[in-house]
């Protein structure tokens, strides 16, 4: 997965934001990824965040969010540095669902992540009775809450891993784009 800045030969790091409710299968994703082998988890009390280091070119930085309001200053930090979000939901968890879309709604109203491009992953769709990609877009309101940036809703089984490339090759096309067009910002304000 090379995301390369169109100013600078060298390769250029993107940071993503893997966020969801606990239980949600963010670390099932990483793993399944095989991105797992470098994973630093600090587990403190009242949170859980972990980092990885993907090559050169890419980092993740995996909160479970909610239920922790004290933490949201602490994970705010980590939105103004964010070029991709991939937002984890559990299909099946219909009892914590309007927790999840709240949490979501919240994170995409941080100003930091204006534009910032999201891959929201439906996931445990091996599950009977998980809601649909299309059941999520709509009970999430995505299209209203993603008018400004580019975005998916990927349907997902973390633990086979099924819809994982997909959902990631999405995020890559979008995060690629996101990057380009904000060093172009960049270039012309400096220019003029
Ligand atoms: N059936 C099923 N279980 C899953 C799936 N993804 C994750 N899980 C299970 O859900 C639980 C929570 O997953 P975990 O990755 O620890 O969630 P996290 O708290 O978001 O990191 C674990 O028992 C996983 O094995 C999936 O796609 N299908
Ligand atoms: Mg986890």
């Amino acid at each position: 997965m090379g995301l390369s800045s169109s100013k600078s030969p060298k390769v250029k790091q993107a940071q993503i934001l893997l966020l969801g409710l606990d239980s949600a299968g963010k670390s099932t994703v990483l793993y399944k990824l095989k991105l797992a082998k470098d994973i630093v988890t600090m587990p403190t009390v009242g949170f859980n965040v972990e980092m990885l280091e993907l090559g050169k070119s890419l980092s993740f930085t995996v909160w479970d969010v909610g239920g922790q309001e004290k933490m949201r200053s602490v994970w705010g930090c980590y939105c103004e540095r964010a070029d991709g979000l991939v937002y984890v939901v559990d299909s099946t968890d219909k009892q914590r669902l309007e927790a999840s879309r709240r949490e979501f709604e919240h994170i995409l109203k941080n100003e930091h992540m204006r534009n910032v491009p999201v891959v929201l992953l439906a996931n445990k769709q091996d599950k009977p009775g998980a809601l649909t990609a299309e059941d999520i877009t709509r009970l999430f309101k995505v299209k209203k809450l993603c008018s400004d940036r580019n975005w998916y809703v990927q349907p997902c089984c973390a633990t086979t891993g099924d819809g994982l490339a997909e959902g990631f090759r999405r995020l890559t096309e979008f995060v690629k784009s996101y990057m380009k067009s904000r060093a172009d910002t960049f270039a012309f304000f400096k220019q003029n």
